[in-house]
Formats: structure tokens, sequence, C-alpha cells
């Protein structure tokens, strides 16, 4: 992600530029990118676990593109305990979540500002905890933020999105609620998602996972199930506005997509507007999607993954009909967490790139993207062995958070 709270203003902007400006654009990376994609080999270099073949040339392995401005990499803080998701806020400071069930307020140069608590509990266990957050539009006077969490339910649990004021002073949220639940709860502490971005009309979107179970795969196909889905929410909670299946009595109202494995990245483009989204993939079939109301992404149906074991997943299809492909995927994975699109220029060959935090894969990827295809892939910090949890856009500046705890700052020398 995210400039969640700044991407409205970008999205105003693409609204008042013209084709012409983004082909201007579009003209703009060619020079200084398409030249490098036509000259160096893709940055894997390891073999694929299977043998299956792209849709489409470039869907895969990529050409590598060399970032040529000067930046450095800073290590801005340490000792973060298990920091998943870090946001920009609008006076330049940064709110992290941390797995266990808190907030951290920091300023831009690292150091901890303000410890948040009072969150309703958290079920931490295996890849849940408090998860992403998301500011309100109006959040300079409204002090409004919205988190998604897993939550215990029953004899299960699932994942949930609440809402409340943070009081900085105090230390604490305030009036906490929540708002949304991905139903049903299943017993599982795997695939929550998730990641919260609003739209240029406040609306929240919302990436979920299948929990990973065989119970919660086949329910990525459901449109009766909250499992494996992308959501489009108000700001209460509820489905919102034009959401593709409001009129189908056997569907989840909230729901805007669907077939979705595990999705812990979403981001808006800057210049296009479109909702994009990375999700985990099994072994192999990590994806990069463009996502749109009411298709279909695949997941269990078509992927390029196989089973951990090494079987095929169904019939071992990779297309079909009515489906979705990735803009892109990888083989083998990336671990995609939390990502970004750069918005400004101040790193000019980075301007509406895109980067993505990878988990087992230990690095920040960067992807040039040209025409909704991808153009380009650089692999950034793959010399601090880190697992990339989040990573955020301030100022020209990159902020990624590590499953090690640490806070990475990247700019321009
Ligand atoms: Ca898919």
């Amino acid at each position: 992600m995210k400039t969640k709270t700044l991407f409205l203003g970008a999205i105003s902007s693409a609204i008042f530029y013209s084709a012409d400006y983004f082909n201007q654009n579009v003209s703009t990376y060619s020079k200084i990118d398409a030249g490098d994609t036509s000259r160096l080999p893709p940055v894997e270099t390891t073999g694929a676990n299977t043998e299956y073949k792209p849709a489409f040339a470039g869907q895969t392995r990529i050409g590598a593109v060399k970032t040529r401005t000067a930046y450095k990499v800073e290590k801005i803080a340490q000792g973060l305990g298990r920091p998943w998701a870090v946001v920009p806020m609008p006076d330049g400071r940064l709110l992290l979540t941390e797995k266990s069930g808190y907030m951290e307020i920091h300023n831009a140069a690292g150091p901890l500002v303000k410890k948040i608590t009072g969150f309703p509990a958290v079920d931490d266990r295996g890849q849940g905890g408090m998860l992403d957050v998301a500011l309100d539009p109006n959040f300079s006077s409204n002090k409004i933020i919205y988190w998604s969490f897993s939550e215990k339910s029953g004899n299960g649990n699932l994942m949930a999105v609440a809402k409340g004021k943070l009081n900085e002073a105090a230390g604490i949220i305030e009036n906490p609620v929540v708002i949304f639940r991905a139903t049903p709860a299943l017993r599982s502490t795997l695939h929550y998602g998730s990641r919260l971005i609003f739209d240029k009309d406040g609306h929240l979107f919302v990436s979920t996972g299948e929990r990973s179970i065989m119970e919660g795969r086949k329910q990525a196909q459901g449109l009766n199930s909250g499992l494996g889905k992308i959501f489009k929410i108000t700001k209460d909670g509820k489905p919102a506005p034009g959401n593709p299946f409001l009129n189908r009595q056997d569907a989840m109202p909230e729901i805007y997509a669907y077939g979705i494995r595990n999705a812990q990245s979403l981001d808006i483009h800057p210049v296009t507007g479109e909702l994009w989204e990375a999700e985990f993939g099994p072994r192999g079939g990590d994806e990069l999607n463009i996502i749109k109301p009411g298709k279909n992404y695949g997941w269990p149906t078509i992927t390029y993954g196989i089973e951990y074991s090494g079987s095929t997943i169904g019939d071992g299809i990779q297309q079909k009909a009515g489906m979705e492909q990735p803009v892109y995927y990888w083989d083998p994975v990336l671990s995609p967490s939390g990502m970004v699109f750069y918005r400004g220029d101040a790193i000019p060959e980075w301007k509406n790139n895109l980067f993505i935090g990878g988990l087992s894969s230990a690095h920040i990827c960067r992807l040039v993207i040209v025409n909704n295809k991808v153009a380009g892939e650089e692999k950034l910090l793959t010399d601090k062995n880190e697992r990339f949890r989040d990573v955020a856009y301030m100022n020209g500046m990159l902020f990624a958070v590590t499953d090690g705890g640490n806070m990475y700052r990247i700019s321009k020398k």
C-alpha cells in the first residue's frame, strides 16, 4: 500500500489528467526502462516448480531493470516486535500495527512517538493478529481509523474489520466497534488476508484469504461465503453501493470479487485508479491481479502453483473461460505481503512503479508497469535477509517493516 490518506489527491489528479497524460508517462517509461528489459535477463534464475506455460508473453519472468538514481537505505527503527502494517499519517508521521494487538505512532525519522492500546482482543496464533490499518479519508478532523484482525468466534476464528477513534494524547482507541466479519468462522490460524484501502468515494476495499484448510479453499469460489474474497464496504460495514452481487439472493452483498487464495496486498494505481492486488499462491503461482467488480480470479480451479506435496491442484489447469488471468505470476514464489505504488518523482524512474514486500523471498520487488502489464522487475534490499511485511510511500520515500522487527527508509541519496 499505501498512501491511504494521500491517494485521494492522486485519484483526482488521475481524473483531471487526460489519456494523453498517461500516454506521455508510458512513453517516458519506455525511454527509461524498456531498453533495459530488452537487454537484461529475468531476476529469477532458479528453476520453476512446474512446466506450466504462461497465458501471454511477459506474464512471468520479465526482463530485469536496474534503478539508476542513487538511493540510500537506512534502518530507522528496530526492536518493533512483529509489525504488520505501516501507513502514512497526514502530518508526515507513520502508524504501525503490531501483530499481538496494538499500534504505534512513529515519526518519519523512526523513533516511537506513542503506543496505542485498548483494541478488542486478537487471536494472534499463526498468521493471525492485528493486521492492516487504514485512516479515514477525513482522519485529520475525525481521527477515525479502521483495522483488520483475526477474531475468535465460537470454536474458530475469522477476519474482522473494526473502527474507532484514535486518542493519541491518552494512547487509546475510543469506542472500538466491529463493522464487518468475513464469515464463516473456521478452525485455522492461516490465510486471513488482509489489507484495507479506501477508494475515491470513501468506500473501503478489504481483502481476505480462504483460511488454507480444504473446507475454506472450496469456499473461495462460493458467493455465499466470505472466504477468499475482495469486499467493498461502507464506513459502517454495509455493502458499498453498486457492488456487483447486490441483487443476487445467494450472494454476500459485500463481495466485490472472488476466487482469491490469500491476499495481503492491495493498492490503487495512481494514474488509472484501478485496484491492484497480489496474493500468495501455494508452491509457485503467486499472483498480481487487477481487481474488477464481479470477476472470478480462479482459485482453486486455476493456478500456476502446485500443492506443497508436489501434486497438482484440482485438474491442474491454469486457464479457464470466465476466470481472470493474473497480470503477472511468480514461480518460485515471492510471498507478497504489503505493496505500494511509488507516487512521487524524487526517484524519477520509480514513478508509478509497484513495490511489493516479499516474505520468504526476502526482498522488496520493484515492478515497472506499462499499459497494465509488467515491463520490468528488480530485487531491492536483498542484502538485508529480512521478511518484508509491508511497504508504504510518503513524501518521495518508501518505508518498509519486517518480521525481524525493523523499519527501513529508502530515499534519494
Ligand atoms: Ca488467480
